[in-house]
């Protein structure tokens, strides 16, 4: 059986075999004292004879049948397994994890970190996040669909794809589901799809990787107002959840989840005009690309230290609604009350996690959408197929896409995004 369910009462007194991995090992004169890791991440401490335990090293693999006894010593909730019999699978090689370890090191040899019970606990929130997010969609009548990774065009710039050589023709990895989530809504209604997105991101930061899992959504005949009010349904559904089925393992990591038990609907938007009067009443500065700083104006994109500034008091997430067009894709449909605006948002999470989805009405007319193509330097050549979804039938529709581990980052509190993966994909690292 699992620790978890040998440290029970019921079972004291009774003999039990647990199967698993030296965790943590004291040897004394007499005894051995073995803190056993199940397959699934719980320990209890097993007391076996010192003899058969000589050969044990940390990480070696064993099956140890012994008496459940109840001693508030014993670490881990007061159980143990006594007088334990050992059967050992594997004598590990000395493990190269200790205690305290460079990122760097726990990085490289991710393979094993991840038997750190820290990123234990952060892989449960995250499965839970993706559960609770599945369940969301399927709970309110969204279809999940699967649409391809390699592709012929960019979603969201050029700059950040990832080229590879398809057979005889070029084609790169996708960075968005959107395009093809567009095509299937005439026939489909609003669907859904979780498909890896890849983004070629030359900035180290704490919130970018090449790789991450892209929580994506589109519908027909919806509003912003519609989009905005399923992102925050969503998300609250998903922390809620995620929260209460979780609460051992935040707080194994030590996450405190007063605030994320306030994420409920509905959350604050913010006109972007707003938002940048605030930022320059308060005299926030902007780094431009030739390294000079000057005020943040009207018409620049938000940055992760301006996100912060924003959302550094907020309990709940904000969205910051009606961005310039000149900062947002082609696809971005232009709010015909306001030109120059696009009717779209982003949500920000609180206290500077910053971004964690994006999304908004799409164009669709098909000359203001060509016209957008080129103004970004795409070819519109190069998008036949998305152009005729202007062509059959257009009609008002839009979506969202949700960064799974933007939001599992803020969830866990995590300093870096790379925390929040197995295993990370960055510009420097593509290995393990
Ligand atoms: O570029 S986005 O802001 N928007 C899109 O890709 C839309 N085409 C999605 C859609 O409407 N279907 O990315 C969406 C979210 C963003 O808010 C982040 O949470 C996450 O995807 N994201 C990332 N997470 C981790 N690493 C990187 N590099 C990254 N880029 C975006």
């Amino acid at each position: 059986m699992r620790a978890s369910e040998a440290k029970s009462a019921d079972f004291v007194g009774k003999r039990v075999t647990v199967r698993g991995w030296v965790h943590r090992l004291r040897k004394q004169k007499e005894n051995a004292f073995v803190l056993l890791r199940d397959d699934r991440g719980a320990v209890i401490q097993c007391v076996v004879a010192a003899e058969a335990a000589a050969p044990l090293t940390i990480e070696s693999s064993v099956e140890v049948t012994g008496t459940v006894s109840q001693d508030p010593r014993a670490p881990e909730g007061g159980f143990e397994l006594k007088a334990g019999e050992l059967k050992i699978y594997n004598v590990a090689a000395e493990y190269p994890i200790g205690e305290y370890q460079s990122d760097e090191l726990l990085l490289d040899k991710r393979h094993l970190a991840l038997r750190t019970r820290r990123m234990i606990a952060i892989a449960k929130v995250r499965a839970s996040v993706l559960q609770y997010g599945r369940q969301w969609f399927v709970e309110n009548g969204w279809m999940e669909v699967t649409a391809p990774t390699i592709v012929k065009g960019a979603v969201e710039g050029g700059s950040t794809l990832f080229k590879l050589r398809y057979f005889d023709q070029d084609a790169y990895l996708s960075q968005s589901a959107q395009l093809y989530l567009e095509a299937m809504i005439f026939s489909l209604g609003p669907v859904w799809s979780l498909t890896p997105s890849f983004r070629a991101e030359k900035s180290r930061t704490v919130r970018h990787l090449a790789e991450f899992s892209h929580l994506e959504a589109e519908a027909p005949w919806v509003t912003l107002e519609d989009i905005l009010k399923a992102e925050e349904q969503l998300v609250s559904y998903v922390i809620q959840n995620t929260i209460k089925t979780r609460a051992e393992e935040l707080a194994l990591i030590k996450r405190d989840v007063t605030d994320l038990k306030k994420v409920e609907p509905p959350f604050d938007r913010i006109p972007y005009s707003r938002a940048i009067e605030t930022l320059r009443s308060r005299g926030l500065q902007v780094t431009q690309d030739d390294g000079e700083k000057r005020e943040i104006q009207f018409g620049d994109d938000l940055s992760i230290d301006t996100e912060r500034e924003l959302t550094k008091d907020a309990d709940r997430p904000v969205f910051v609604v009606g961005y310039p067009l000149a900062v947002k894709p082609f696809y971005v449909k232009e709010d015909p009350a306001a030109p120059g605006i696009g009717l779209t948002a982003d949500m920000l999470a609180p206290r500077g996690f910053g971004e964690v989805t994006s999304g908004g009405l799409r164009e669709d007319s098909i000359d203001s959408i060509t016209e957008r193509m080129k103004k970004e330097g795409l070819n519109p050549g190069a998008y036949g197929w998305y152009l005729d979804l202007r062509r059959y039938g257009s009609v008002p529709h839009g979506g969202f896409g949700l960064g799974i581990e933007r939001l599992v980052r803020w969830i866990t509190n995590a300093e870096d995004i790379k925390d929040t993966v197995l295993f990370p994909r960055t510009m420097s690292r593509v290995e393990p």
